[in-house]
Protein backbone atom coordinates (compact mmCIF):
# COMPACT_ATOMS: atom_id res chain seq x y z
CA UNK A 1 0.00 0.00 0.00
CA UNK A 2 1.64 3.48 -0.92
CA UNK A 3 1.63 6.26 1.49
CA UNK A 4 -1.28 8.65 1.01
CA UNK A 5 -0.12 12.65 2.09
CA UNK A 6 -3.52 14.33 2.45
CA UNK A 7 -3.83 17.76 1.28
CA UNK A 8 -6.32 20.56 2.75
CA UNK A 9 -8.35 19.51 -0.22
CA UNK A 10 -8.33 15.84 0.01
CA UNK A 11 -9.25 16.49 3.35
CA UNK A 12 -12.56 18.58 2.83
CA UNK A 13 -13.23 15.96 0.18
CA UNK A 14 -13.61 13.31 2.80
CA UNK A 15 -15.51 14.97 5.19
CA UNK A 16 -17.89 16.20 2.79
CA UNK A 17 -18.32 12.55 1.57
CA UNK A 18 -18.41 11.42 4.68
CA UNK A 19 -14.93 9.87 5.06
CA UNK A 20 -16.73 6.91 2.28
CA UNK A 21 -12.93 7.23 0.19
CA UNK A 22 -10.74 7.45 3.46
CA UNK A 23 -8.13 4.72 2.70
CA UNK A 24 -7.76 2.13 5.27
CA UNK A 25 -4.44 1.78 6.93
CA UNK A 26 -4.13 -1.60 7.36
CA UNK A 27 -6.16 -4.68 5.43
CA UNK A 28 -8.04 -7.26 8.10
CA UNK A 29 -6.51 -10.42 6.73
CA UNK A 30 -7.84 -13.79 6.92
CA UNK A 31 -5.77 -16.40 8.91
CA UNK A 32 -3.56 -18.46 6.18
CA UNK A 33 -2.82 -22.39 7.40
CA UNK A 34 0.97 -21.61 8.24
CA UNK A 35 3.19 -19.25 9.03
CA UNK A 36 6.82 -18.61 9.94
CA UNK A 37 6.53 -16.89 13.29
CA UNK A 38 2.81 -15.92 15.13
CA UNK A 39 2.81 -12.90 17.71
CA UNK A 40 -0.59 -13.73 18.99
CA UNK A 41 -1.26 -9.86 20.69
CA UNK A 42 -2.43 -6.70 18.62
CA UNK A 43 -1.35 -4.11 21.14
CA UNK A 44 1.66 -1.98 20.85
CA UNK A 45 4.28 -5.14 21.81
CA UNK A 46 3.23 -7.58 19.51
CA UNK A 47 2.65 -4.98 16.11
CA UNK A 48 6.53 -3.49 17.62
CA UNK A 49 7.44 -7.45 17.56
CA UNK A 50 6.27 -7.59 13.98
CA UNK A 51 7.33 -4.83 12.60
CA UNK A 52 11.12 -5.53 13.79
CA UNK A 53 10.70 -8.97 12.98
CA UNK A 54 9.90 -7.72 8.80
CA UNK A 55 11.78 -4.19 9.00
CA UNK A 56 15.43 -5.25 10.53
CA UNK A 57 15.01 -9.37 10.04
CA UNK A 58 14.17 -9.28 6.48
CA UNK A 59 10.86 -12.26 7.91
CA UNK A 60 7.60 -11.82 5.95
CA UNK A 61 5.66 -14.54 6.55
CA UNK A 62 4.65 -13.03 9.71
CA UNK A 63 1.14 -12.56 11.19
CA UNK A 64 -0.23 -10.60 14.42
CA UNK A 65 -3.39 -12.68 15.63
CA UNK A 66 -5.85 -10.44 18.15
CA UNK A 67 -8.63 -11.66 19.78
CA UNK A 68 -10.94 -8.09 19.97
CA UNK A 69 -9.81 -5.02 17.42
CA UNK A 70 -6.23 -3.84 17.50
CA UNK A 71 -5.19 -1.63 19.71
CA UNK A 72 -8.44 -2.41 22.18
CA UNK A 73 -6.02 -3.64 25.04
CA UNK A 74 -3.54 -1.57 27.67
CA UNK A 75 -1.81 -0.14 24.53
CA UNK A 76 -5.18 2.38 24.07
CA UNK A 77 -5.81 2.48 27.83
CA UNK A 78 -2.85 3.71 29.36
CA UNK A 79 -1.37 6.94 30.30
CA UNK A 80 0.70 7.11 28.61
CA UNK A 81 4.03 8.17 30.01
CA UNK A 82 7.61 7.54 28.53
CA UNK A 83 10.66 8.06 30.75
CA UNK A 84 13.57 5.51 31.15
CA UNK A 85 14.46 6.56 35.13
CA UNK A 86 15.12 3.02 36.16
CA UNK A 87 17.37 2.26 39.07
CA UNK A 88 19.60 -0.76 37.62
CA UNK A 89 21.58 -0.29 34.91
CA UNK A 90 19.81 -3.82 33.11
CA UNK A 91 16.63 -1.76 33.47
CA UNK A 92 17.63 1.99 32.05
CA UNK A 93 19.25 0.29 29.78
CA UNK A 94 16.45 -1.17 27.98
CA UNK A 95 14.28 1.66 28.86
CA UNK A 96 16.66 4.46 27.67
CA UNK A 97 17.03 1.99 24.41
CA UNK A 98 12.85 3.01 24.08
CA UNK A 99 13.26 6.16 24.90
CA UNK A 100 15.78 6.55 21.72
CA UNK A 101 13.69 4.77 19.89
CA UNK A 102 10.03 7.25 20.40
CA UNK A 103 12.56 9.63 19.83
CA UNK A 104 12.80 8.52 15.74
CA UNK A 105 9.58 6.75 15.82
CA UNK A 106 7.67 9.09 13.90
CA UNK A 107 9.90 9.87 11.16
CA UNK A 108 11.03 5.53 11.58
CA UNK A 109 7.22 4.96 10.86
CA UNK A 110 6.56 8.14 8.72
CA UNK A 111 3.35 8.76 10.77
CA UNK A 112 3.02 11.17 13.77
CA UNK A 113 3.71 9.50 17.07
CA UNK A 114 2.71 13.17 18.90
CA UNK A 115 5.78 12.07 21.53
CA UNK A 116 6.32 15.36 23.35
CA UNK A 117 9.69 15.25 25.75
CA UNK A 118 8.05 17.69 28.02
CA UNK A 119 9.54 16.19 31.05
CA UNK A 120 8.21 13.84 34.14
CA UNK A 121 8.40 14.64 37.57
CA UNK A 122 8.24 12.43 40.51
CA UNK A 123 7.47 13.94 44.17
CA UNK A 124 8.80 12.99 47.26
CA UNK A 125 7.17 13.31 50.13
CA UNK A 126 8.70 11.92 52.96
CA UNK A 127 12.27 11.61 54.34
CA UNK A 128 12.42 8.05 52.87
CA UNK A 129 10.87 9.37 49.05
CA UNK A 130 13.02 12.01 49.28
CA UNK A 131 16.22 9.59 49.64
CA UNK A 132 15.04 7.63 47.17
CA UNK A 133 14.49 10.27 44.75
CA UNK A 134 18.14 10.94 45.67
CA UNK A 135 19.57 7.58 45.15
CA UNK A 136 17.80 7.09 41.62
CA UNK A 137 18.51 10.69 40.17
CA UNK A 138 22.53 9.26 40.88
CA UNK A 139 22.02 5.70 39.75
CA UNK A 140 20.56 7.54 37.03
CA UNK A 141 23.23 9.38 36.19
CA UNK A 142 25.81 6.84 37.00
CA UNK A 143 24.28 4.70 34.19
CA UNK A 144 24.10 7.66 31.56
CA UNK A 145 20.51 8.41 31.97
CA UNK A 146 19.44 11.64 32.16
CA UNK A 147 17.92 12.82 35.24
CA UNK A 148 17.93 15.62 37.85
CA UNK A 149 16.82 16.66 41.23
CA UNK A 150 14.65 19.54 42.04
CA UNK A 151 14.41 21.27 45.76
CA UNK A 152 11.23 23.06 46.32
CA UNK A 153 11.62 26.41 44.91
CA UNK A 154 12.88 24.88 41.84
CA UNK A 155 9.95 22.48 41.82
CA UNK A 156 7.35 25.24 42.00
CA UNK A 157 8.89 26.99 39.36
CA UNK A 158 8.50 24.00 36.93
CA UNK A 159 5.21 23.19 38.11
CA UNK A 160 3.67 26.41 39.10
CA UNK A 161 0.51 25.14 39.58
CA UNK A 162 1.60 22.32 42.54
CA UNK A 163 0.56 23.06 46.02
CA UNK A 164 3.80 22.79 48.03
CA UNK A 165 2.45 23.90 51.18
CA UNK A 166 2.84 22.58 54.25
CA UNK A 167 -0.39 22.14 54.81
CA UNK A 168 -1.48 18.81 53.50
CA UNK A 169 -1.33 15.25 54.62
CA UNK A 170 2.14 14.52 52.73
CA UNK A 171 4.07 17.75 52.08
CA UNK A 172 6.29 17.65 48.86
CA UNK A 173 9.99 18.18 50.03
CA UNK A 174 11.69 17.86 46.24
CA UNK A 175 11.10 15.68 43.33
CA UNK A 176 13.15 14.27 40.36
CA UNK A 177 13.02 15.71 36.63
CA UNK A 178 14.02 13.52 33.35
CA UNK A 179 13.21 16.37 31.03
CA UNK A 180 13.72 14.05 27.75
CA UNK A 181 10.88 11.66 28.93
CA UNK A 182 7.24 12.60 28.09
CA UNK A 183 3.89 11.22 26.61
CA UNK A 184 2.81 9.95 23.40
CA UNK A 185 -0.21 9.64 21.56
CA UNK A 186 -1.60 5.79 22.42
CA UNK A 187 -3.30 4.91 19.39
CA UNK A 188 -1.47 6.67 17.05
CA UNK A 189 1.33 4.32 17.97
CA UNK A 190 -0.58 1.12 17.00
CA UNK A 191 -2.18 2.71 13.81
CA UNK A 192 1.97 4.02 12.80
CA UNK A 193 2.89 0.32 13.68
CA UNK A 194 -0.12 -1.59 11.63
CA UNK A 195 0.55 0.99 8.55
CA UNK A 196 4.03 0.09 8.49
CA UNK A 197 3.07 -3.80 8.99
CA UNK A 198 0.47 -3.33 6.01
CA UNK A 199 3.32 -2.28 3.85
CA UNK A 200 5.77 -4.55 5.31
CA UNK A 201 3.52 -7.45 4.23
CA UNK A 202 2.29 -8.49 7.43
CA UNK A 203 -1.23 -10.07 8.26
CA UNK A 204 -2.91 -8.15 11.09
CA UNK A 205 -5.93 -10.90 12.03
CA UNK A 206 -7.89 -9.55 14.60
CA UNK A 207 -11.26 -11.15 16.19
CA UNK A 208 -9.09 -14.45 16.85
CA UNK A 209 -8.88 -15.49 20.12
CA UNK A 210 -5.86 -18.56 20.76
CA UNK A 211 -7.35 -20.95 22.91
CA UNK A 212 -4.84 -23.55 22.73
CA UNK A 213 -1.07 -24.70 21.48
CA UNK A 214 -0.07 -27.41 19.74
CA UNK A 215 2.97 -28.68 20.87
CA UNK A 216 4.88 -32.00 19.51
CA UNK A 217 7.63 -33.44 21.85
CA UNK A 218 8.53 -29.89 23.56
CA UNK A 219 8.02 -27.84 20.08
CA UNK A 220 5.66 -25.66 19.27
CA UNK A 221 3.92 -26.83 15.81
CA UNK A 222 0.63 -23.91 16.03
CA UNK A 223 -2.36 -22.32 17.83
CA UNK A 224 -5.51 -23.30 17.99
CA UNK A 225 -7.89 -20.38 17.68
CA UNK A 226 -11.66 -19.29 17.37
CA UNK A 227 -10.91 -19.25 13.35
CA UNK A 228 -9.08 -22.73 13.37
CA UNK A 229 -5.71 -23.92 13.52
CA UNK A 230 -2.46 -22.09 12.25
CA UNK A 231 1.14 -24.00 12.00
CA UNK A 232 3.71 -21.78 13.15
CA UNK A 233 7.25 -22.16 13.60
CA UNK A 234 7.39 -19.66 16.00
CA UNK A 235 5.03 -17.88 18.34
CA UNK A 236 5.36 -14.73 20.40
CA UNK A 237 2.99 -14.23 23.35
CA UNK A 238 2.35 -10.63 23.97
CA UNK A 239 -0.72 -10.73 25.51
CA UNK A 240 -0.01 -8.40 28.77
CA UNK A 241 -2.77 -8.93 31.17
CA UNK A 242 -4.01 -12.29 30.09
CA UNK A 243 -0.49 -13.92 29.82
CA UNK A 244 -0.92 -16.32 32.84
CA UNK A 245 -3.83 -18.03 30.99
CA UNK A 246 -2.26 -18.40 27.88
CA UNK A 247 1.20 -20.02 29.68
CA UNK A 248 -1.15 -21.98 31.59
CA UNK A 249 -2.87 -23.21 28.07
CA UNK A 250 0.95 -24.01 26.47
CA UNK A 251 1.52 -25.84 30.18
CA UNK A 252 3.88 -23.48 32.30
CA UNK A 253 3.29 -21.25 35.12
CA UNK A 254 4.25 -17.81 35.06
CA UNK A 255 5.34 -15.25 38.55
CA UNK A 256 2.57 -13.10 37.49
CA UNK A 257 0.02 -11.40 39.38
CA UNK A 258 -2.63 -10.34 37.48
CA UNK A 259 -4.46 -6.31 38.60
CA UNK A 260 -7.01 -3.54 37.51
CA UNK A 261 -5.41 -0.61 36.98
CA UNK A 262 -7.53 2.54 36.28
CA UNK A 263 -7.44 6.24 34.75
CA UNK A 264 -10.28 8.55 33.65
CA UNK A 265 -9.53 12.27 32.15
CA UNK A 266 -11.53 14.97 32.79
CA UNK A 267 -13.20 17.38 30.68
CA UNK A 268 -10.77 20.07 28.41
CA UNK A 269 -9.42 22.82 29.62
CA UNK A 270 -6.89 25.35 28.49
CA UNK A 271 -3.39 24.54 28.50
CA UNK A 272 -2.35 24.43 32.24
CA UNK A 273 -0.08 21.59 33.06
CA UNK A 274 3.00 21.16 30.56
CA UNK A 275 4.87 18.32 32.12
CA UNK A 276 3.40 15.01 34.06
CA UNK A 277 3.71 15.02 37.52
CA UNK A 278 3.46 11.17 39.20
CA UNK A 279 3.57 10.55 43.07
CA UNK A 280 4.34 6.76 43.89
CA UNK A 281 3.49 7.74 47.63
CA UNK A 282 0.08 9.62 46.54
CA UNK A 283 -1.07 6.56 43.87
CA UNK A 284 -1.55 9.24 41.18
CA UNK A 285 -0.17 11.04 38.10
CA UNK A 286 -1.24 13.72 36.10
CA UNK A 287 -0.84 15.27 32.53
CA UNK A 288 -2.87 17.28 30.56
CA UNK A 289 -3.53 15.57 26.78
CA UNK A 290 -3.12 17.58 23.62
CA UNK A 291 -6.33 18.17 23.14
CA UNK A 292 -6.79 19.53 26.88
CA UNK A 293 -8.22 17.08 28.85
CA UNK A 294 -6.79 16.52 32.44
CA UNK A 295 -4.97 13.02 32.71
CA UNK A 296 -5.10 11.12 35.74
CA UNK A 297 -4.06 7.57 36.83
CA UNK A 298 -4.31 5.78 39.86
CA UNK A 299 -3.51 3.05 41.76
CA UNK A 300 -4.14 -0.46 40.97
CA UNK A 301 -6.63 -2.75 42.79
CA UNK A 302 -5.54 -4.09 46.17
CA UNK A 303 -6.28 -7.47 45.19
CA UNK A 304 -5.69 -9.73 41.80
CA UNK A 305 -8.68 -9.74 39.48
CA UNK A 306 -10.00 -9.27 36.06
CA UNK A 307 -12.76 -7.39 36.58
CA UNK A 308 -13.19 -4.66 33.87
CA UNK A 309 -14.20 -1.34 36.05
CA UNK A 310 -11.76 -1.26 39.28
CA UNK A 311 -12.46 -0.81 42.81
CA UNK A 312 -14.60 3.00 43.40
CA UNK A 313 -12.10 3.62 46.61
CA UNK A 314 -9.13 3.88 44.30
CA UNK A 315 -10.13 6.50 42.87
CA UNK A 316 -12.32 7.95 45.52
CA UNK A 317 -8.88 8.44 47.41
CA UNK A 318 -6.43 9.30 44.20
CA UNK A 319 -9.20 12.27 43.54
CA UNK A 320 -8.88 13.53 47.14
CA UNK A 321 -5.08 13.80 46.84
CA UNK A 322 -5.31 15.47 43.43
CA UNK A 323 -7.56 17.66 44.50
CA UNK A 324 -4.89 18.40 47.40
CA UNK A 325 -1.92 18.76 45.38
CA UNK A 326 -3.33 20.42 42.34
CA UNK A 327 -6.49 22.77 43.81
CA UNK A 328 -7.01 24.64 40.78
CA UNK A 329 -8.55 21.06 39.64
CA UNK A 330 -11.16 20.95 41.93
CA UNK A 331 -14.13 22.09 40.26
CA UNK A 332 -13.55 20.44 36.96
CA UNK A 333 -15.74 17.51 35.78
CA UNK A 334 -15.07 14.58 34.83
CA UNK A 335 -15.63 12.78 31.50
CA UNK A 336 -14.73 8.94 31.13
CA UNK A 337 -12.61 6.42 33.44
CA UNK A 338 -10.96 2.91 32.21
CA UNK A 339 -9.60 -0.01 33.61
CA UNK A 340 -6.49 -2.27 31.84
CA UNK A 341 -5.95 -5.16 33.40
CA UNK A 342 -2.13 -5.28 33.84
CA UNK A 343 0.39 -7.83 34.23
CA UNK A 344 2.92 -7.52 37.33
CA UNK A 345 5.59 -9.54 37.70
CA UNK A 346 7.06 -10.55 41.43
CA UNK A 347 10.25 -8.45 41.12
CA UNK A 348 8.72 -5.39 39.30
CA UNK A 349 10.74 -6.05 35.80
CA UNK A 350 9.84 -7.79 32.23
CA UNK A 351 9.96 -11.49 31.24
CA UNK A 352 11.58 -11.36 27.72
CA UNK A 353 12.62 -14.40 25.98
CA UNK A 354 12.07 -18.17 25.79
CA UNK A 355 9.75 -20.59 27.32
CA UNK A 356 10.28 -24.33 28.72
CA UNK A 357 8.67 -24.60 24.31
CA UNK A 358 10.80 -24.45 22.17
CA UNK A 359 9.75 -21.89 19.68
CA UNK A 360 7.35 -20.42 22.14
CA UNK A 361 8.46 -17.00 23.20
CA UNK A 362 6.69 -14.45 25.97
CA UNK A 363 6.82 -10.74 26.50
CA UNK A 364 5.46 -9.96 30.00
CA UNK A 365 5.20 -8.64 33.36
CA UNK A 366 5.65 -5.37 32.57
CA UNK A 367 2.73 -4.20 34.92
CA UNK A 368 1.52 -0.62 34.75
CA UNK A 369 5.09 0.45 33.23
CA UNK A 370 5.09 -1.28 29.81
CA UNK A 371 3.84 1.36 27.31
CA UNK A 372 7.13 2.86 27.35
CA UNK A 373 8.80 0.46 26.47
CA UNK A 374 6.81 -0.31 23.59
CA UNK A 375 9.46 -0.17 20.85
CA UNK A 376 12.80 -1.56 22.57
CA UNK A 377 10.00 -4.41 23.81
CA UNK A 378 9.13 -5.29 20.31
CA UNK A 379 12.94 -4.55 19.08
CA UNK A 380 14.68 -7.19 21.56
CA UNK A 381 11.92 -9.73 20.82
CA UNK A 382 12.26 -9.49 17.29
CA UNK A 383 15.70 -10.19 17.90
CA UNK A 384 15.06 -13.09 20.14
CA UNK A 385 12.55 -14.23 17.71
CA UNK A 386 14.75 -14.39 14.96
CA UNK A 387 17.75 -15.84 16.12
CA UNK A 388 16.75 -17.92 18.63
CA UNK A 389 18.38 -16.10 21.51
CA UNK A 390 18.26 -12.77 23.41
CA UNK A 391 19.67 -9.40 22.81
CA UNK A 392 22.19 -8.39 25.47
CA UNK A 393 19.42 -6.08 26.32
CA UNK A 394 16.90 -8.51 27.55
CA UNK A 395 19.25 -11.59 28.50
CA UNK A 396 18.81 -10.75 32.31
CA UNK A 397 15.08 -10.40 32.07
CA UNK A 398 14.92 -13.73 31.02
CA UNK A 399 11.47 -16.35 32.90
CA UNK A 400 14.55 -18.53 34.24
CA UNK A 401 15.83 -16.06 36.59
CA UNK A 402 13.17 -17.23 38.90
CA UNK A 403 14.52 -20.45 38.81
CA UNK A 404 17.74 -19.06 39.61
CA UNK A 405 16.94 -16.10 41.64
CA UNK A 406 18.66 -13.45 39.66
CA UNK A 407 15.78 -11.20 40.07
CA UNK A 408 15.68 -7.96 38.68
CA UNK A 409 14.13 -5.90 41.73
CA UNK A 410 12.73 -2.60 40.79
CA UNK A 411 9.85 -2.85 42.82
CA UNK A 412 9.93 0.73 43.69
CA UNK A 413 10.34 1.84 39.78
CA UNK A 414 7.11 2.13 39.02
CA UNK A 415 4.89 5.11 38.69
CA UNK A 416 2.43 2.77 40.97
CA UNK A 417 3.17 0.40 43.62
CA UNK A 418 2.45 -2.85 43.16
P1 LIG B 1 -2.10 -4.77 25.13
O1 LIG B 1 -2.49 -3.55 24.35
O2 LIG B 1 -2.96 -5.13 26.29
O3 LIG B 1 -1.99 -5.96 24.09
C1 LIG B 1 -2.23 -7.31 24.40
C2 LIG B 1 -3.29 -7.81 23.43
O4 LIG B 1 -3.40 -9.22 23.55
C3 LIG B 1 -4.68 -7.24 23.72
O5 LIG B 1 -5.12 -6.47 22.61
C4 LIG B 1 -5.54 -8.47 23.94
O6 LIG B 1 -6.85 -8.36 23.42
C5 LIG B 1 -4.73 -9.55 23.22
N1 LIG B 1 -5.02 -10.90 23.69
C6 LIG B 1 -5.17 -11.33 24.97
N2 LIG B 1 -5.45 -12.63 25.00
C7 LIG B 1 -5.48 -13.05 23.69
C8 LIG B 1 -5.73 -14.30 23.08
N3 LIG B 1 -6.04 -15.40 23.79
N4 LIG B 1 -5.69 -14.37 21.72
C9 LIG B 1 -5.37 -13.26 20.98
N5 LIG B 1 -5.15 -12.06 21.52
C10 LIG B 1 -5.19 -11.96 22.86
N6 LIG B 1 2.70 2.03 30.89
C11 LIG B 1 3.57 3.08 30.77
O7 LIG B 1 4.73 2.87 30.40
N7 LIG B 1 3.18 4.34 31.02
C12 LIG B 1 1.93 4.65 31.47
O8 LIG B 1 1.61 5.82 31.67
C13 LIG B 1 1.03 3.57 31.67
N8 LIG B 1 -0.20 3.83 32.15
C14 LIG B 1 -1.10 2.81 32.29
C15 LIG B 1 -2.39 3.12 32.70
C16 LIG B 1 -3.37 2.13 32.73
C17 LIG B 1 -4.76 2.47 33.20
C18 LIG B 1 -3.04 0.80 32.33
C19 LIG B 1 -4.09 -0.28 32.35
C20 LIG B 1 -1.74 0.48 31.93
C21 LIG B 1 -0.76 1.47 31.90
N9 LIG B 1 0.55 1.22 31.46
C22 LIG B 1 1.44 2.26 31.34
C23 LIG B 1 0.96 -0.15 31.12
C24 LIG B 1 0.91 -0.41 29.62
O9 LIG B 1 -0.33 0.00 29.09
C25 LIG B 1 1.13 -1.90 29.33
O10 LIG B 1 2.25 -2.38 30.05
C26 LIG B 1 1.39 -2.15 27.85
O11 LIG B 1 0.44 -1.46 27.06
C27 LIG B 1 1.31 -3.66 27.57
O12 LIG B 1 1.69 -4.00 26.27
P2 LIG B 1 0.70 -4.05 25.00
O13 LIG B 1 0.47 -2.66 24.55
O14 LIG B 1 1.21 -4.93 23.99
O15 LIG B 1 -0.63 -4.67 25.67
O1 LIG C 1 5.37 3.60 34.38
O2 LIG C 1 5.61 5.75 34.27
C1 LIG C 1 4.93 4.75 34.42
C2 LIG C 1 3.51 4.89 34.62
C3 LIG C 1 2.85 6.03 34.80
C4 LIG C 1 1.55 5.67 34.96
C5 LIG C 1 1.43 4.34 34.90
N1 LIG C 1 2.66 3.85 34.68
Amino acid sequence: MSYVHYSALSLIRHGLSGQRYWPRLWRDAQPKASYDVLIVGGGGHGLATAYYLAAEHGLRNIAVIEKGWLGGGNVARNTAIVRSNYLLPESSSLYDRALRLWESMAHDLNYNVMFSQRGVVTLAHTEHDLLKVRQRVEANRANGVESEFLDLPALKRFVPILNTDRNVRFPILGASLQRTAGIARHDAVTWGYARALQRLGVDIIQNCEVNGFDVERGRIKGVRTTRGAILAQKVCLSVSGHSSILAAMAGFRLPITTRVLQAFVSEPVKPLLDTVVMSSTLHIYVSQSDKGEMVFGLAPDRYPGYGPTGSFHILEQSMRNVCAYFPMLRRLRMMRQWSGIIDASADGSPILGKTPVDGLYINTGWGSGGFKATPAAGWVMAHTIARDEPHALNAPFSLDRFRTGHLMDELGAGAVAH
